[in-house]
C-alpha cells in the first residue's frame, strides 16, 4: 500500500508545481495531470501543466480551461525557474519528457514520479511512487486525492480520472481491469461525468486518413508461429499516401491483437531513414516487455514498446527474429 498521506508532505511543502508527462501523451497522462491540476488549484497551489508535445485533438475536452500548455522555452522558462516540485505522470522512462528534463535539472527542482510502469532501482527521481498493479496512473492520482480530500471528487477531477482509467484499460476490457477501476467509474458517473460523450470524443473520431491507413495495414499483416504472432509495418510511404499523422496510428497494435488466434501483435513504424518505433501487445499468454527491454525500450508485461535507431529493413529483420525466439522459448516453457 502506498502511504499517500506521507507523500502529501512533498506536495504540501511546495508552492509552485509543474505537472508533466511523456511525449505524445495519451489519456492516462493527460487525465492524471488534469485531475491533479484541479485538486492543486483547489488547495491554492501555483501550478501548470506543461508538455513537450502538443495536445492530441481528441483530448481537447480536457482542456476547456486552457490548462494544458505545450512547452516553449521563451514562454515558460522564467516560470519554471520558480518551481519547487515537478510531478511526472505515467512517464515509463524519464527521458520521454525531453527538454523538460534538462530544465528540471538546471533549476534543481525536486521530482515526484507517479507511475505504474517499472523503473530501475537507481531511478533519477527525488521521490519515486510506482504501483505496478495500478491499471492506470489515473487510479493512483484518484487514490491520492481521496486520501487527502473529503467527499466525492469534483466533476472536473473526475473527467480526468475517468479518461485515464478508461483509456488505459481499453474501455474496461484489458486484463488490468479490476474492481477498483469500476469503483472509480461509479464515482465519476455519480458526480456527473458524461461517459458516453468521453468515449465518443476519444474513440469515434477517426480521421479518413486513419481509416485509409488501417485498410492498407490490414491487407499486409504477416502471421507467424501458427498465427499466434502477427506483425505489420507502417512506413513513410504508407503514411504519406494516406496523408496520416503519428496520432492516426494509435491503437493499431491493439486492433491487430483482436484477430482470432493472435496472442501477440507487433507494429514496426518507420520514423525516418534511420529510426523506427516498435509497439508490442499481448493478450496475456506471453510476456512481451522482456523483448522491449532487449531492444532498448520497456513497458508493461502485456503492452510495451521501443524506439530503435536503425533502418526499417534491419529493424524488421531483427525484431521479428527476436520476438519469435522469445515466443518460442516461452511456448516451450508453457508446455
Ligand atoms: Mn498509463
Amino acid at each position: 500500500m502506498i502511504d499517500w498521506k506521507h507523500i502529501n508532505n512533498y506536495i504540501d511543502n511546495a508552492k509552485s508545481i509543474l505537472l508533466t508527462m511523456h511525449e505524445n501523451p495519451d489519456g492516462d497522462g493527460l487525465g492524471s495531470a488534469t485531475a491533479m491540476y484541479y485538486y492543486l488549484k483547489e488547495i491554492k497551489k501555483d501550478c501548470r501543466i506543461l508538455n513537450v508535445s502538443s495536445l492530441p485533438v481528441e483530448y481537447n475536452f480536457l482542456n476547456k480551461d486552457n490548462i494544458i500548455e505545450t512547452y516553449k522555452s521563451d514562454i515558460h522558462d522564467s516560470w519554471i525557474s520558480s518551481v519547487d516540485l515537478a510531478i511526472i505522470f505515467d512517464v515509463g522512462d524519464y527521458k520521454r519528457i525531453r527538454d523538460l528534463k534538462t530544465r528540471i535539472k538546471e533549476n534543481n527542482i525536486k521530482t515526484l514520479n507517479i507511475d505504474h510502469h517499472p523503473h530501475p532501482k537507481d531511478h533519477p527521481f527525488t521521490y519515486n511512487i510506482v504501483d505496478l498493479k495500478a491499471a492506470s496512473t489515473g487510479d493512483m492520482v484518484y487514490d491520492y486525492i481521496k486520501s487527502v480530500r473529503n467527499g466525492k471528487i469534483s466533476k472536473l477531477m473526475a473527467e480526468g480520472i475517468y479518461t485515464a482509467v478508461m483509456t488505459d484499460t481499453g474501455c474496461f476490457r484489458y486484463s488490468n481491469t479490476n474492481t477498483h477501476c469500476h469503483d472509480i467509474a461509479i464515482e465519476c458517473i455519480e458526480v456527473g461525468v458524461n461517459t458516453t460523450n468521453i468515449y465518443q470524443l476519444i474513440y469515434e473520431s477517426s480521421s479518413q486518413s486513419r481509416i485509409l491507413l488501417l485498410g492498407n495495414i490490414l491487407r499486409n499483416i504477416h502471421y507467424e508461429l501458427d498465427g499466434e504472432f502477427a506483425w505489420f509495418v507502417v512506413d513513410k510511404n504508407m503514411m504519406s499516401s494516406a496523408k496520416a499523422s503519428k496520432a492516426d496510428v494509435e491503437g493499431f497494435s491493439d486492433f491487430v491483437r483482436t484477430i482470432r488466434g493472435v496472442e501477440v501483435s507487433m507494429m514496426i513504424m518507420q520514423i525516418d531513414e534511420s529510426s523506427c518505433r516498435l509497439n508490442f501487445r499481448s493478450t496475456g499468454k506471453y510476456i512481451i516487455n522482456g523483448v522491449a527491454v532487449e531492444l532498448g525500450g520497456g513497458g508493461h508485461k502485456f503492452a510495451s514498446g521501443a524506439v530503435i535507431h536503425d533502418s526499417l529493413e534491419s529493424v524488421v529483420n531483427n525484431s521479428v527474429e527476436i520476438m519469435k525466439k522469445s515466443l518460442l522459448q516461452q511456448r516451450s516453457e508453457l508446455t
